[in-house]
């Protein structure tokens, strides 16, 4: 008898254990807004080249006043296989063109102006560098993506509502004709005079009404339905608020579009930093330049940004959950300066030897807390390279700690964590600390994550890593943590 009972125990025993593993944890809630699919396409190239090239890499302006010559555009050793390789080996992962500038001036055959290379003595007036760069970019395997300045110097009708028109034909014309177009740049600024056509005056438009955006967005969602648009007001992705290559901290990837229209006094700071209640996903693209200026000077061929500024660009940009456009102008030969290649090809390096070795890929990790005590949400998910697995916590948790055993002492340099954002960005504040002498020391602390957070320590030698996750807006859910 007793034999049997022994035998039933055991069984209900084994039941309820397995019973137990098998039942369902129910997800994590989705906190709104959440990215779309090619906004998180986007997320993940990262880092990818701005190109500034137009008749004022020949007059040595910055913005052309719409009267040059398209005679003076002549790049005679233009090679965009020379641009795309060398931005390829930078490890950026796609291209953005000035197909036209302030200046008017066209980089492909447009059917609507004269004011374009057609005119140009550039390869007898039948190159297109729009078409050139376009398949240089496809052959290597870089995504391209188009600026086309709202702003046009040269029109006759700048102003006018015949403009519109004209500038949703060019529109049309790079949307059809250059294959797929991942990003769409739409440049905010308006400096009011210009040549237009010979009026050589000052006009003045109201940004919000003039463009009708709503009606030009359409036809990029139609005729390049996953391209992602830039713009300061987005819709998909928002200006970062400054030209000097730095995101917020904290950056929230959340903005509201109603209060992007210029007017508001804190406008940039609010692009900076994002708004933690935002009602859409909109997040902050870096844009800076390599050189002081966006297009080519010969005269700042000794400003060129060295690889330590460009590392720091990086750590206040990708490493703060935006993405970087890191402008690259080719000079008049049609070529980039030997000087910006040594640069990039320092800088690259330099990421390659700092992000070498992560020592969270062999460590074991665990945690004060896991949903459901669910193996689908446990801790050692943050390292199995698998960015669709995730260590998350109960919905009633919002702190809580992993914990990273480096199995011996090792110096730390820096810390990646990546939160799941397809269920939205939900970390408000963090901190990292270290086992040292036998105790916990906090080394680091931080606010937002996001697609990507890296955090700079001053190296330190230690066994073990903790990040805390001190608040948030709803429950944690980390996809990636990597130690350097
Ligand atoms: C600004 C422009 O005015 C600059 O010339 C440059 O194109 C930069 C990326 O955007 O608004």
């Amino acid at each position: 008898m007793r034999i049997y009972h022994r035998l039933f125990l055991y069984c209900t025993v084994t039941m309820i254990f397995f019973t137990s593993c098998l039942k369902e944890v129910t997800p994590p809630q989705v906190i709104l807004p959440v990215p779309n699919e090619y906004q998180l396409a986007w997320h993940e190239l990262e880092q990818y080249a701005f190109i500034h090239f137009t008749t004022n890499t020949f007059t040595g302006k910055e913005w052309g006043y719409g009267d040059e010559q398209p005679s003076i555009f002549n790049p005679t050793g233009f090679d965009a296989e020379q641009w795309v390789k060398n931005i390829k080996e930078a490890g950026l992962k796609a291209l953005i063109l000035t197909c036209k500038h302030h200046d008017g001036f066209c980089l492909w055959q447009s059917k609507y102006t004269e004011h374009s290379l057609k005119n140009s003595p550039f390869m007898g007036g039948r190159g297109d560098i729009v078409k050139a760069v376009s398949d240089a970019c496809r052959k290597y395997g870089l995504k391209f993506g188009i600026y086309l300045s709202p702003w046009d110097r040269n029109s006759a009708q700048y102003a006018q509502p015949e403009y519109i028109t004209y500038y949703r034909n060019q529109l049309r014309e790079l949307l059809a004709g250059y294959g797929e177009i991942f990003e769409v740049w739409f440049d905010g600024a308006n400096g009011g005079d210009g040549f237009y056509g010979g009026a050589r005056e000052t006009r003045k438009i109201d940004n919000k009404t003039y463009y009708d955006w709503a009606n030009t967005q359409s036809i990029v969602r139609e005729l390049a339905p996953k391209a992602v648009m830039f713009s300061d007001a987005g819709p998909d992705i928002r200006w970062c608020g400054n030209e000097s290559g730095y995101a917020g901290d904290p950056n929230w990837n959340l903005i509201d579009v109603d209060s992007l229209y210029p007017g508001k006094s804190h406008i940039n700071k609010l692009l900076n930093h994002g708004e933690e209640n935002g009602r859409s996903w909109i997040p902050a693209e870096v844009d800076v330049s390599i050189r002081p200026g966006w297009f080519y000077h010969e005269n700042e061929d000794s400003k060129v940004k060295t690889p330590e500024n460009l590392f720091k660009i990086y750590m206040e940009s990708v490493g703060r959950g935006a993405n970087l456009l890191l402008n690259i102008p080719p000079d008049q030969r049609g070529l980039l300066h030997e000087n910006d290649i040594q640069s990039l090809k320092e800088w690259k390096k330099l990421l390659d030897k700092t992000f070498a070795l992560n020592l969270a890929a062999q460590a074991k990790v665990t945690t004060d807390s896991y949903r459901g005590k669910s193996k689908t949400y446990a801790a050692s998910n943050v390292t199995d390279g698998n960015k669709e697995t995730c260590w998350a916590t109960n919905d009633d948790v919002l702190k809580a700690f992993l914990e990273i055993d480096l199995a011996k002492s090792q110096k730390i340099h820096y810390v990646i964590i990546q939160e799941y954002i397809r269920l939205g960005q939900r970390i408000k504040a963090f901190d990292i600390e270290v086992w040292k002498d036998n105790s916990w020391m906090q080394v680091a602390k931080g606010t937002t994550i996001g697609y990507k957070r890296i955090i700079g320590l001053s190296p330190v030698d230690t066994p073990k890593i903790r990040i805390n996750f001190t608040d948030a807006k709803a429950c944690p859910v980390i996809s990636n943590v990597e130690v350097y």
